[in-house]
């Protein structure tokens, strides 16, 4: 099993981008993800808000269902520190 990685659909652009920003720490790290990419159009984001209680993205999923939506610089030094399920 692996962790899920909701992001938004623009996997081209990478540099400072919060979604890319997190995908990387992961690769970094060596932990197992699959990408769950969601509509960049706000209004059509019903299923992610439903996930997360916000909007914005990205978001990490984990095994267990616990959902973890964090500034993206808080969520990749979870991920860089090893405290993902933490
Ligand atoms: N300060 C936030 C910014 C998050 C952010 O802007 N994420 C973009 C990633 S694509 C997003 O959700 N854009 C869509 C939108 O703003 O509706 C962070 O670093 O987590």
């Amino acid at each position: 099993m692996a962790v899920k990685l909701h992001r938004c659909r623009t996997m081209w652009i990478k540099g400072p981008h919060p979604c890319w920003k997190v995908q990387k720490a992961l690769e970094d790290a060596g932990v197992e993800y699959e990408v769950v990419k969601h509509p960049v159009r706000r209004g059509k984001r019903a299923e992610y808000v439903a996930l997360t209680g916000q909007k914005l993205f990205p978001a990490v999923e984990l095994e267990d269902g616990r959902v973890i939506r964090e500034e993206s610089k808080d969520l990749v030094a979870r991920i860089r520190e090893g405290r993902l399920s933490a």
